[in-house]
């Protein structure tokens, strides 16, 4: 039962300037959940003294289980702080609504993260003192870049310093350094990234306009940039364009102790404070301003004891004095410490810890200094002292923006980067700048996921737990309210060391433990069905129950005039207030919360906006977020009792929704596969399914992982095939000889695949628009049913599987848009030009040094991609007459209007391809790295004119595709493993074991290094998705829990060696035998996926043991 009664935090929704979405982000571990305890406890929600330990916002069981938050959860707090607007003024009590996200920090669940920080206004960012910048930590932080969020950062876990690292308050002083150092290098790298984009963007506009004006004048300009600059000073340049690069002010972003952006905290011991705090105690006794202390408090400076003068290194003149950071913070924390845990025993120094107390001015509680618990002193003392929720939320408020200042400095460039932006209508803009709360401002909300709440827990319907009655709570309420007001009247004004005393008089009043938290078990009552909730941002306007609003489908874009599908009206049902484990009713919301929204079932999949108008509204799910883990993890699902198909069927799509990493698809085959982003998620999506989503016993088959196809140019090859033609050439005669097609399979040069892979992005959007375009002609003719059927060049060649027979549109196009999440995980260029891409790709063959004649003018003779028009496999144009059109030079040009007889002919062809680069011939799998060249094509029209346009389509594809597989695997063929890139921290004595675990799953170390002073090793390492199958758990237990790794997909890797290779040469035949004794790892993996896809496997015995069986009959 809240202490804070919910009208509260509803009568603060309504104050714009005094509400703060935080989400709190970090690497996994570092205390994100921990550190939350503590600002739920300052309102009464679980006893402070639980802080720390209990992570309520874990509600989950196998979250407290395992230790891991598996979902972000949001809860909203209230914060009250005495301030004085000047020195003489009477203090006044200022209230904050806080809106705070826990985000978790593991790998496979980066989406949340994604999802959360899209909601917030300002971030708060965990390091843990001793493992520092890890690798998620570097991801939290572009978020916050990207997202422009403002951040905060926590160096938690400071405590391991001085109790497990024992490091001396100086030796502390240097690592945080190092540390803030570290942040402030990413940070910087992220600046210095944009800073080179704009340059050059900056260059390029000048060069247009020097262009234009120089056409215009009929003269060329002037090769000398900055003259010519200077003599178009009163022409061109005069609009948007500074004719100097202006350098941005980057110093916002770094994190500085003397700016009071930097906490220091141990979220387990309950305490933080900032420079400034200190300041705040130390001013008046060194006869200092508090603000310009602040200043000297961090850095190289030093206090003279004699004078009391701060000191900078140069005026040292060779004294060795402490730097005033250490001497007058870090020593006294390191002394409350060794009064209440050091000692020889353990025990503390009593005498020591009364003058701590002291000179202080604390006092702890008597039953503390009974029960002569150290932990329990330490708390104690620090409680009174440097409470955690008082650094921390005093921070947020005064350093984090409220929604409207942060709407007014991130709308326009999240505007900016949504579909259509400039057909965003202009009181739409101008409210969500404003973060405009008027009931007649349009509405605008993103919702980022939906959630499931079981009917049970909903606010209507929820059973009171415990034993206090709704009065009995309220009465409660009152007192602990009644007992902050007195404590806070006390406090002094500027919040910091007065807060002390909220905390403390929190202490005294808080609820007993007992039953503060009932862990959510789920519910037993099998008629208890799932609600899905948006977890939303209110934008502008204010939205209520009963309202009707818009539902903007993922694909929407203001631009368009008859948007398809068009969007959906839906009535908000309820509107929650996201209380962590609990919900609590709200008739409506304004602009600049969080907030849950009921209604939107079936409306929306994962992500959405609503907006109150359809024309002109703002598309804010499309623009993309960073997301680090695409799903990689594919796995078969069936019901133990076949009978529950449909219960898991339903199940399943309402995973898919709640779930924003989860991808649900239904092979045709029948199986029904979901994927994960990792082998913990999978677990977690399991066991929603199992105990909630469909209430039955499902089994999961064994991983699907993904494997590549591709072909090198090995030594030892095999004579070709056919040596008059030469390697990889195969001549077609089809359709009775009318078509005769001569096709070459060539290996792309790899730097050309990498250059594929990696920049595909941008072919799909190429692709992407140029279906939109043929969709806007065919509609525009009226024939939007008419069969693609003739066309093999259409988007319904992707020879995709049809999901789930939902026609809700909005489902089916996000599904699209993620289904292949795998492989976009690692592509770019989404925003890059065609030019640009031309021209890297030109570059990547230019270096190829062997054949360089072969591959001259490629690029212009492209004709497709594949598979899916889009992957990283050409096909190439080299007829003499240049029979196909080119890919890129049909952007300008409409595609299909070509009007060529040999039209059909070829689409069959390109069809051909497409399916032949998405199944090839080792095990079915996509290809990757592959050139066709489509040598000579002769018809005969005669004949081709007496067979049917049906038998004609069958036999191309088919002959085609056998004839390709073969001309392939006259190569040397190889597989490509599916790679994580795994990041391990582990300390040096189990380094060995790890190093096992590695090796035996055939991982490959990449990088090894020391994060000094901590003994934690980094290692990078790669490892094969297929091995990876209980990895994390195979460390954890060989390390005895001290490394645990993150995995993230790092794309495909070619294992070096044929799985059709067999010893050929006599040195060969001896070494291994005429059947070739070494295991053939290529040919196991081959081997597996062809069994579990029900193909031949080659030298595969059908019955094992004939003869037994015989045996057995007699
Ligand atoms: N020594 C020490 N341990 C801490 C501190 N804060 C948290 N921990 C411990 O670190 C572990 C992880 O804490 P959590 O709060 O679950 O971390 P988290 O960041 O929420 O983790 P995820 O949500 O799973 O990413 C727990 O065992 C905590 O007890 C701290 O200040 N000092
Ligand atoms: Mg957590």
């Amino acid at each position: 039962m809240p202490v804070v009664p919910p009208e509260k935090l509803v009568q603060l929704q309504q104050q714009g300037q005094n509400v703060r979405n935080i989400c709190i982000l970090a690497h996994v571990d570092h205390g994100k959940t921990s550190l939350t305890d503590a600002l739920i406890a300052t309102n009464g929600i679980i006893s402070p003294k639980l802080a720390g330990k209990i992570r309520y916002l874990d509600s989950r069981p196998d979250e407290q289980l395992r230790g891991i938050t598996m979902e972000s959860s949001a809860i909203s707090l209230f914060f009250s702080l005495l301030r004085r607007e000047s020195p003489t003024a009477e203090p006044q009590s200022k209230e904050y609504l806080i809106n705070l996200i826990d985000s978790p920090g593991h790998i496979d669940f980066s989406s949340e993260v994604s999802t959360a920080s899209r909601l917030c206004d300002g971030a708060v960012v965990l390091v843990d003192a001793v493992e520092g910048v890890c690798s998620q930590t570097v991801t939290v932080l572009r978020h916050t870049y990207v997202e422009k969020l403002k951040p905060l950062l926590v160096i938690n876990k400071m405590d391991r310093l001085i109790t497990e690292l024992k490091l001396s308050p100086s030796e502390a002083y240097t690592h945080l350094s190092k540390l803030l150092e570290q942040v402030n290098a990413v940070m910087g790298s992220f600046a210095l990234g944009e800073r080179m984009e704009d340059d050059l963007r900056w260059r390029e506009r000048i060069d247009e306009k020097l262009q234009s004006k120089g056409a215009e004048a009929g003269s060329n300009a002037s090769s000398d940039r900055k003259g010519s600059i200077a003599s178009h000073e009163n022409g061109v340049l005069t609009d948007d364009t500074p004719a100097q690069y202006e350098e941005k002010e980057d110093e916002d972003i770094y994190f500085e102790p003397e700016r009071n952006n930097v906490i220091f905290s141990s979220a387990i011991d309950g305490w933080a404070f900032t420079p400034g705090q200190f300041a705040g105690i130390y001013a008046k006794k060194l006869g200092m301003k508090r603000e310009v202390l602040e200043k000297f408090l961090w850095g190289d400076f030093y206090l003279d004891p004699k004078t009391k003068r701060v000191l900078s290194s140069k005026h040292l003149r060779g004294r060795h004095l402490k730097p005033t950071f250490v001497q007058l913070v870090l020593e006294n924390v390191w002394a409350v410490y060794e009064a209440t845990t050091g000692g020889s025993n353990g025990k503390g120094d009593p005498t020591m810890l009364e003058k701590i107390t002291k000179s202080l001015n604390i006092s702890i509680p008597p039953y503390v200094l009974r029960s002569r618990d150290p932990k329990a002193l330490l708390s104690a003392v620090f409680a009174a002292w440097l409470p955690l929720s008082t650094a921390l939320l005093v921070s947020v408020v005064e350093h984090l923006p409220s929604p409207h200042t942060a709407q007014a400095s991130r709308m326009p460039a999240l505007l900016k980067e949504s579909p259509g932006h400039e057909h965003i209508d202009a009181r739409v803009r101008e409210a969500m700048i404003a973060s405009n709360a008027a009931k007649e401002a349009p509405v605008v909300a993103y919702v980022s996921k939906m959630v499931s709440i079981p009917e049970s827990e909903l606010p209507a319907n929820k059973r009171r737990g415990g034993a206090l009655t709704a009065e009995e709570a309220r009465e409660l309420g009152r007192k602990k309210r009644a007992e902050i007001a007195r404590a806070q009247a006390s406090a002094s004004t500027n919040g910091d060391a007065g807060m002390e005393s909220v905390t403390d008089a929190l202490s005294t009043t808080a609820i007993s433990d007992e039953q503060d938290v009932p862990i959510r078990e789920f519910p037993e009552d099998p008629s208890d069905p799932e609600h899905l909730i948006g977890f939303a941002r209110l934008f502008s306007g204010t939205l209520s129950v009963g309202q009707e609003i818009y539902v903007l489908p993922p694909k929407f874009s203001p631009a368009q005039e008859h948007p398809h599908p068009p969007p959906r009206k839906v009535t908000i049902t309820a509107l929650y207030l996201l209380m962590g484990r609990s919900l609590e009713s709200l008739t409506s919301v304004p602009a600049g919360n969080i907030v849950g929204i009921a209604g939107l079932e079936g409306a929306i999949l994962k992500s959405g906006t609503l907006c109150s108008q359809v024309q002109g509204a703002p598309n804010l799910s499309s623009t993309t977020a960073i997301s680090t883990n695409a799903p990689i993890v594919r796995v078969a699902l069936e019901p133990t009792n076949p009978g529950d198909l449909d219960k898991m069927v339903r199940g399943l799509r309402l995973l898919e929704q709640a779930d924003p990493a989860v991808v649900y698809e239904q092979l045709e085959s029948g199986e029904h596969v979901i994927l994960t982003a990792g082998e913990l998620h999978l677990e977690r999506c399991l066991k929603d399914l199992r105990e909630r989503f469909a209430r039955c016993d499902i089994q999961a088959g064994e991983a699907i992982v993904p494997y590549r196809e591709s072909i090198v140019s090995a030594e030892e090859m095999r004579e070709p095939r056919d040596p008059a033609l030469g390697r990889g050439i195969a001549e077609i005669s089809m359709v009775g000889g009318g078509l005769k097609v001569k096709l070459r399979v060539l290996p792309l040069p790899a730097k050309v695949t990498e250059y594929l892979v990696k920049y595909q992005g941008c072919v799909k959007r190429v692709w992407a628009e140029r279906m939109a375009k043929e969709r806007e002609r065919r509609d525009k003719s009226g024939q939007l049913n008419a069969s693609s059927e003739s066309n093999g060049n259409t988007a319904d060649d992707d020879a995709e599987v049809s999901t789930h027979g939902d026609d809700d549109e909005a489902g089916t196009n996000s599904d699209r848009d993620v289904k292949h999440a795998a492989d976009d995980s690692i592509e770019g260029g989404q925003t890059m030009s065609v030019d640009d891409f031309k021209n890297g790709l030109l570059e990547a063959f230019e270096e190829e040094k062997a054949d360089k004649a072969l591959w001259k003018g490629f690029v212009s003779k492209i004709t497709a991609f594949g598979p899916r028009q889009v992957g990283p496999n050409l096909l190439i144009d080299k007829t003499e007459d240049r029979v196909c059109d080119s890919f890129f030079h049909n952007q300008s040009n409409d595609a299909t209007t070509s009007t060529s007889p040999l039209h059909p002919l070829l689409s069959k062809l390109t069809h051909a391809f497409q399916l032949f680069t998405s199944s090839g011939p080792l095990c079915a799998e996509p290809t990757q790295g592959i050139a066709v060249l489509l040598e000579s094509i002769t018809t005969d029209q005669a004949i081709l004119c007496s067979h049917s346009a049906g038998a004609q389509t069958g036999e191309i594809l088919r002959s085609t595709r056998t004839a390709l597989k073969s001309a392939f695997l006259d190569w040397s063929p190889r597989i490509l493993l599916a790679m994580y890139a795994c990041e391990i921290q582990a300390s040096a004595e189990v380094l060995g074991r790890v190093y096992s675990v590695i090796t035996r799953r055939r991982g490959r170390i990449i990088s090894e290094s020391l994060l000094e002073p901590s003994p934690n090793f980094t290692i990078l390492a790669l490892l094969p998705v297929a091995e990876s199958f209980g990895f994390a758990d195979e460390i954890r237990k060989r390390s005895a829990g001290a490394a645990s790794p993150q995995l993230v997909f790092a794309g495909f890797e070619a294992l070096e060696e044929d799985p059709f290779w067999v010893p050929r040469t006599e040195e060969e035949l001896e070494d291994f035998g005429s059947l070739g004794d070494k295991e053939n790892v290529a040919r196991r993996y081959v081997d597996s996926v062809r069994e579990r896809k029900g193909l031949v496997v080659q030298g595969k015995r059908v019955v094992g043991d004939a003869e037994k069986q015989s045996t057995l009959k007699r």
